[in-house]
């Protein structure tokens, strides 16, 4: 290990946070200049500093500790760092490409971005499509740029259906998927379930993964769960089942100035149901409320067993195999 390997980065991860808080991404843009001016690498100033202080942010903005126009102020001066870094490497004309962007519905850039800037340091062509990008708008970029893969992150299991109209997309075009994130689950079961040709655990891994693999996208399209008619049916009613699931919660136990976030935490669970039943897997659902259940008494919500109930009469009538894992993530709970 050489000094620079061993500096303490604790007294930056301090100053990084206080700019990133301040919405400052000119302050946090000299504290990491200045870093990587002494030698620190760019792997540690993204791996050791970037990456935990947004996860820090996440986590007490979590608990209640900041404005969630802070942690925005905050993700958006780390993201525009991390930007401005990644745009100053070389794409070298022969090396090999690969797309990174985020799944369908998925607004997470900031762990594409970082992905893709890892690939960028490493010295592969790396085209960042941002986040949520269509799955129909991607088949035909993918074809016209024909890069070695797609590199696709995924933050959220209610996004899984999305993730895999992307990976669709891609394999259409024979571009196999390197996946990764939090949404694919723990050990990532979930990305092989929807078609991705190969999943790891860690950004440091990727570029290893991208040199050894033997990726066959035809096999892995074969093997892939995709909706059925009645899960698609689900999907196209989405809308009108979160407003029929609204409307069954009773007026009196929703607070004053709480119905966006109710119809928003109805959408959620029902993205999770979309999800498992893509997946036969009721633990994206059990995830989802166990999530729910200690994050809406922070919102100011006590009525969970309620929205459970009203989604699951609305389920029941339109797709009896969701109300079936809806009750069966209940019975886990
Ligand atoms: C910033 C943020 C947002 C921002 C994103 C802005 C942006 N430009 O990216 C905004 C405000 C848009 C947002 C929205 C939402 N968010 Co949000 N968000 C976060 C937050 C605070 C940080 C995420 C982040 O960027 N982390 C830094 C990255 C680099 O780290 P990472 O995500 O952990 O990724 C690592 C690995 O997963 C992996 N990885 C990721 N991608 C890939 C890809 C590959 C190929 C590989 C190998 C590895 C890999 O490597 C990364 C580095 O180690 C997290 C909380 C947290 N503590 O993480 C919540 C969090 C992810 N969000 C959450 C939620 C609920 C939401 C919303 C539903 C909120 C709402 N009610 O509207 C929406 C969903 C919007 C949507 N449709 O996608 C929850 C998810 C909970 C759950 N059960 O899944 C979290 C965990 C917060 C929480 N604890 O409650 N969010």
């Amino acid at each position: 290990m050489n000094d620079m390997e061993a500096t303490d980065l604790s007294a930056s991860r301090l100053a990084v946070t206080s700019a990133a808080l301040a919405g400052d991404p000119g302050g946090l843009y000299n504290i990491v200049s200045g870093l990587l001016g002494q030698g620190v690498s760019f792997d540690r100033v993204l791996f050791d500093l970037l990456i935990p202080a947004e996860r820090d942010l996440g986590t007490r903005w979590q608990q209640g500790d900041y404005l969630v126009s802070e942690e925005h102020a905050a993700t958006a001066a780390i993201e525009t760092v991390i930007s401005l870094l990644a745009g100053s490497f070389d794409q070298p004309e022969d090396a090999r490409t690969f797309v990174v962007t985020a799944a369908e519905g998925d607004d997470h850039s900031l762990p594409a971005r970082t992905t893709a800037a890892h690939l960028l340091f490493l010295g592969y062509r790396t085209l960042f499509l941002g986040a949520n990008v269509l799955a129909s708008d991607l088949a035909e970029y993918l074809k016209s740029e024909e890069p070695d893969a797609l590199v696709l992150s995924c933050t959220m299991s209610t996004h899984l259906p999305g993730a895999r109209a992307t990976i669709a997309a891609s394999h259409e075009v024979g571009v196999p998927v390197l996946a990764g994130g939090a949404g694919f689950g723990e050990d990532g079961r979930w990305a092989l379930d929807i078609g991705a040709d190969g999943w790891v655990a860690s950004l440091q891994e990727v570029a290893e993964t991208l040199e050894t693999w033997n990726p066959d996208p035809e096999t892995s399209e074969a093997a892939a769960k995709s909706p059925n008619a009645e899960l698609q049916s689900l999907i196209d009613q989405w809308p009108g089942v979160v407003a029929r699931a609204r409307a069954a919660i009773p007026e009196d136990s929703i607070p004053p100035n709480k119905n966006a976030r109710v119809l928003s935490e109805l959408g959620l669970a029902l993205d999770s149901v979309i999800a498992g039943v893509l997946v036969e897997d009721q633990g994206v659902v059990t995830d989802m409320l166990d999530w729910q259940k200690a994050t809406l008494p922070v919102h100011g919500i006590d009525s969970q067993d309620l929205m459970i109930d009203a989604l699951m009469s609305v389920l029941e009538d339109v797709a009896p195999a969701a109300a079936g894992v809806l009750a069966r993530a209940r019975e886990d709970k």
